[in-house]
């Protein structure tokens, strides 16, 4: 017998209705392109109309084994119902497996496992200076980190007091000390700061990924490894957008056979699926941190093990640094042949690139990836003029052809303003 007192409200919230309701309950701390996504698998994304897309962005290099991989996806539901976090004032029977499988993985003794890339970088910090302190004697509380202008860490206060980007740290004082800038990819100033015997590390993002995908120089980063071993110095490897195979090698260090004393890992370590980085370093750096010094409530928690666990097979097992090494260079060599003024640049490494883009009749980078959306590639601009492409690296040659046609069909819209 129905009751006839039940109102079924069935009402079709469309992208306007979802965007209204986080821009009426959410923090406006995005300006997030007008899109609401509500499926992702593989290389794709559907919007709440139903509309396919491209996914150029992958969550800024998160995404890297493709939206929700099944692998990963079973890894974290085998778990999930059996044991999802005891916190590290237990032991459990996941976490050891979990420290030996990315340690070997990775060819380091050691790793401390965090959950965001920002506390990956906090905690490389706090280990350098620790370091800087108990090993290299450096007096206490004079421990200076050197950092590049420009760089991108997180956005913690004392990783934005360190950056050089005001919209990172206006009105977010007083900053955390001990940090010196030096240009980006200029070894003699680099080799300049780090004659200051107080100087304990050398934090570097292989590529510049939030400040436009700014390949260095080859050679830097050697030269600069070089350097900081001739002074005592830790060299630091920021690899949270740029590891996980994304550049075409598993590492972007990797490039020029630089192993960092420190490594910092996140996004792609667990496919997306949910925050998992860390730090890894050998003995005489990891264990200047005793029992109590540092941690995190879900640090290294069963589930996020299991779920890292599957997202490095997968990395291995459907060989996507091959793949993003081979297709970066189609799809580099592609743009670059786009013939349009609104294109200045083309530039990156691997399935990390980005084409520098000089406005047209007022037209911008906004406008292009608005365009984009509309035909079914999403992308998002970094510092007003530079589009970022980062697909997932299990795409294939014949969806990154029919990307580029889809990039080359938009460009040409605004070439006939
Ligand atoms: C946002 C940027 C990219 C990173 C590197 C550490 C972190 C990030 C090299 C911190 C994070 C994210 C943060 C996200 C957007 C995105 C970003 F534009 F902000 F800078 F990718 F370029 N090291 N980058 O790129 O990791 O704490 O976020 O897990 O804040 O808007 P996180």
């Amino acid at each position: 017998m129905f009751t006839n007192n039940i109102n079924f409200i069935f009402y079709f919230m469309n992208t306007q209705d979802y965007i209204e309701k986080e821009d009426l309950y959410g923090a406006h701390n995005y300006h997030p392109l007008p899109v609401v996504l509500e499926k992702g698998e593989g290389v794709y994304v559907w919007d709440v109309e139903g509309k396919k897309y491209f996914d150029f962005l992958s969550a800024y290099s998160a995404v890297n084994q493709g939206h929700c991989h099944p692998k990963i996806i079973n890894a974290m539901f085998e778990q999930a119902k059996k044991l999802t976090l005891t916190s590290r004032a237990f032991y459990n029977n996941v976490l050891g497996e979990y420290e030996e499988y990315i340690a070997k993985y990775f060819g380091y003794d050691k790793v401390l496992p965090m959950n965001t890339g920002a506390e990956a970088d906090e905690t490389a910090i706090k280990l350098c200076r620790k370091w800087g302190y108990k090993k290299k004697g450096i007096p206490k509380n004079s421990a200076k980190i050197i950092v590049c202008e420009n760089n991108f860490h997180g956005r913690t206060i004392t990783i934005i007091s360190m950056s050089s980007d005001p919209d990172a740290y206006n009105d977010y004082g007083p900053y955390t000390p001990g940090f010196v800038s030096v240009p980006y990819n200029d070894i003699e100033a680099l080799e300049k700061e780090l004659k200051d015997p107080n100087v304990a590390g050398f934090l570097v993002e292989p590529i510049q990924g939030e400040a436009g995908v700014y390949v260095p120089e080859d050679g830097y980063l050697k030269k600069a490894y070089e350097l900081c071993k001739a002074n005592n110095v830790l060299f630091i490897a920021d690899e949270v957008q740029t590891g996980i195979a994304r550049t075409g090698k598993l590492l972007a260090v990797d490039h020029e056979n630089v192993r960092p004393d420190i490594l910092i890992l996140g996004k792609a370590l667990s496919g997306g699926v949910l925050p998992v980085s860390a730090v890894l370093a050998d003995d005489h750096i990891m264990l200047t941190i005793k029992p109590g010094e540092h941690g995190s409530t879900f640090g290294g928690n069963p589930l996020a093990c299991k779920v890292a666990i599957a997202a490095l097979d997968v990395v291995k097992d459907e060989k996507l640094a091959e793949n993003a090494e081979k297709l970066g260079i189609i799809f580099r060599d592609r743009l670059s042949k786009i013939d349009s003024e609104m294109i200045e640049t083309v530039r990156g490494k691997g399935l990390l690139n980005a084409i520098v883009i000089k406005p047209k009749g007022g037209k911008t980078a906004w406008d292009v990836c608005m365009a984009m959306r509309d035909n079914g590639l999403l992308a998002k601009p970094t510092h007003e003029h530079i589009i970022r492409f980062a697909p997932p690296l299990v795409i294939t040659e014949e969806q990154i052809n029919e990307s580029v046609e889809i990039i080359t069909k938009t460009i040409k819209q605004f070439d006939i303003l």
